[in-house]
């Protein structure tokens, strides 16, 4: 079935115009380091469990978008074996008691190639589909995102995964900067923090969407349609 080349999703601050040919989801770390016990996000002190309510609604999304044959990114968080990407800053960062690059329960943590780098299974990607190994919290920092993204002649972000106010951020803030629009579904987005996500997503659409747009999943599963 062929998609209207602009479809209405209601959003705030005001309706988004959804280009599908023109669009992708980009999911954000939906890692085992961020949302299962024994990783990176929980040796930081966090509750991982704020996070799993994600889960289904970015399932759901992600096999509407799949059915109708629109493009995918994944993004995970992580450092290289050496650790040569990971600036002393950012391990020394937490004062945890175990480190990035230290071993726990998943591996080392946020570490490529280890356990708990992998994306969760629930939302593994296909082969067909892009994953950016990115070493920091913005998805375009020192990756070939934008490259990508340009010859595939994307102009339009559906962005969701975790953290809503640090990962979702920075990568919707680069994006910004680079011309993209971004639609966040706030039901696809988590923080540890119920104060976070609430001002994170409030952050986005501020200012007539400064940052963006902020809609629920049903509504972009509405706007596609039948097919979805
Ligand atoms: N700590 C936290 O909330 N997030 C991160 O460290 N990375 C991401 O958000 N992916």
């Amino acid at each position: 079935m062929k998609l209207p080349s602009i479809l209405s999703v209601a959003a705030e601050p005001y309706s988004f115009d959804l280009m599908p040919a023109a669009s992708a989801l980009l999911i954000i770390d939906m890692q085992r380091d961020f949302l299962e016990p024994g990783g990176f996000g929980s040796s930081l002190g966090n509750d991982v469990s704020q996070l799993r309510r994600t889960i289904g609604p970015n399932q759901k999304l992600l096999a509407a978008w799949r059915a109708l044959g629109l493009m995918v990114l994944h993004t995970r968080e992580g450092h290289r074996a050496d650790l040569g990407d990971l600036p002393p800053s950012k391990k020394a960062r937490g004062q945890g008691t175990i480190r990035i690059g230290d071993p726990g329960p998943m591996g080392r943590l946020l570490v490529r190639g280890e356990p708990g780098h992998g994306i969760i299974p629930e939302l593994a990607p296909l082969p067909t589909e892009v994953v950016i190994d990115k070493p920091g919290k913005g998805a375009f920092f020192s990756t070939a995102l934008d490259g990508i993204l340009r010859v595939s002649n994307i102009r339009q972000l559906i962005v969701t995964g975790v953290t809503t106010e640090v990962c979702v951020h920075t990568t919707i803030r680069e994006a910004n900067d680079r011309g993209y629009d971004c639609l966040v579904p706030s039901d696809c987005v988590g923080s540890y923090f119920p104060e976070f996500q609430t001002v994170g997503l409030a952050m986005i659409k501020a200012q007539g969407g400064l940052f963006g747009w902020v809609t629920e999943s049903a509504s972009i599963l509405t706007a596609l349609g039948p097919v979805a």
